[in-house]
C-alpha cells in the first residue's frame, strides 16, 4: 500500500467475495495515493492482487459503489473515468485479470455517463452472467436509458427502452430471475408519469407496457416494483383503478401472443389472463 493508501470500507458493497468463494473483489487507493482501482486476490492470499482496471487517465478512479462480480465468478463489472476524467464508462474484466479490460457502453454523446447523477443500481449483471445491462445518457446528455451487452463484449450494446417522450428518462430496472427479461420504470409515454414496461434482454421480440395505460405507479422512492423468483410476475403498486384503491396488482411481464396480434405498442394485458414468460 502507497504512503495514505486505504482499501474502501464505506459504500453499499465496499469488498465482494465470489459466488465460489475463491476470489476477493476490492477498491483502494493501493498503488497511487487518491487514485482508487479495482483488484482481486485469491480468498487464501496466494500470489499477489492483481488490478483490474487499465492504467487510469489523470484523475480516473473506479467508483467503489459501482463494481460488480458476475455469478458465475468469471467476471468484474466496474464503472469508472478510466480513459477521459470525469466521463464515467463501464468496462468488464475477466476475475483472474487475463485478456484486457473491455468497455461495454456504446461511444458517449459530450457530457454522456453510464450512471450519470447519483443513479444506484444502475449497473447489473445477468443472473446467468451473459448480461450487463445499465443506464446511461449515451445518446443524449441528460436522457437516460437502458442499455444491455454481453458481458464479454460480443456484439453492440442494445438500447431496451422504446423513443422516449420529451423529458422521459429510465429511472430504474431488475432482470427476471430466468435472464430472458428487463423489466424497468420508465416516464417513457407522457413525462412524469411512471410507467412498467418489460423487454427481452437481448432486444428481441416486442416491448410490453404492464400497467394498465395512463396509470402512473405511485412511488419511485424505495423499492416501486418487485419482480417473482420464478420470473413470471411483477408486483407493482399504481392509482390504475382509483385514487382510494391502492391495492397490489399483480400483472404479467409478458403477453406478447396478444400484443402481436394487435399490433401497435404499448399493449395491455388483459389483468384476468394469465401468460407465461414464455
Ligand atoms: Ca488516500
Ligand atoms: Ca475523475
Ligand atoms: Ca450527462
Ligand atoms: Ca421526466
Amino acid at each position: 500500500m502507497v504512503a495514505n493508501g486505504n482499501a474502501t470500507l464505506t459504500g453499499s458493497n465496499p469488498l465482494q467475495i465470489s459466488a465460489d468463494v475463491l476470489w476477493v473483489v476490492y477498491t483502494a487507493d493501493q498503488d497511487t495515493d487518491e487514485v482508487f482501482e479495482v483488484y482481486s486476490r485469491s480468498i487464501d492470499g496466494a500470489g499477489a492482487p492483481t488490478k483490474l482496471n487499465a492504467p487510469m487517465v489523470a484523475g480516473g478512479d473506479v467508483t467503489f459503489s459501482v463494481v460488480r462480480v458476475s455469478p458465475d465468478a468469471t467476471r468484474v463489472v466496474y464503472r469508472a473515468d478510466q480513459d477521459t476524467d470525469e466521463v464515467y464508462e463501464v468496462y468488464s474484466r475477466t476475475i483472474d485479470g487475463s485478456g484486457a479490460p473491455i468497455k461495454l457502453n456504446g461511444p458517449l454523446v459530450t457530457n454522456g455517463d453510464v450512471c450519470p447523477g447519483s443513479l444506484t443500481d444502475c449497473v447489473q449483471i445477468s443472473y446467468d452472467s451473459r448480461w450487463v445491462v445499465y443506464l446511461a445518457d449515451e445518446d443524449a446528455d441528460t436522457v437516460n436509458e437502458l442499455y444491455s451487452r454481453r458481458i464479454d463484449g460480443i456484439g453492440a450494446p442494445i438500447k431496451l427502452n422504446a423513443t422516449l417522450v420529451n423529458g422521459g428518462d429510465v429511472s430504474q430496472f431488475q432482470i427476471s430471475a430466468d435472464s430472458t427479461r428487463v423489466v424497468y420504470l420508465a416516464d417513457q409515454d407522457t413525462d412524469q408519469v411512471f410507467e412498467l414496461y418489460s423487454r427481452p434482454i437481448d432486444g428481441s421480440g416486442t416491448l410490453v407496457k404492464l400497467n394498465t395505460a395512463g396509470a402512473g405507479l405511485q412511488t419511485l422512492t424505495g423499492v416501486p416494483f418487485l419482480l417473482s423468483p420464478d420470473a413470471r410476475w411483477a408486483v407493482y403498486r399504481a392509482d390504475q383503478l382509483r385514487a382510494a384503491a391502492m391495492a397490489m396488482r399483480l400483472r404479467v411481464p409478458s403477453c406478447t401472443t396478444r400484443s402481436r396480434r394487435r399490433g401497435a405498442l404499448p399493449i395491455r394485458c388483459p389483468r384476468t389472463t394469465r401468460y407465461r414468460w414464455r
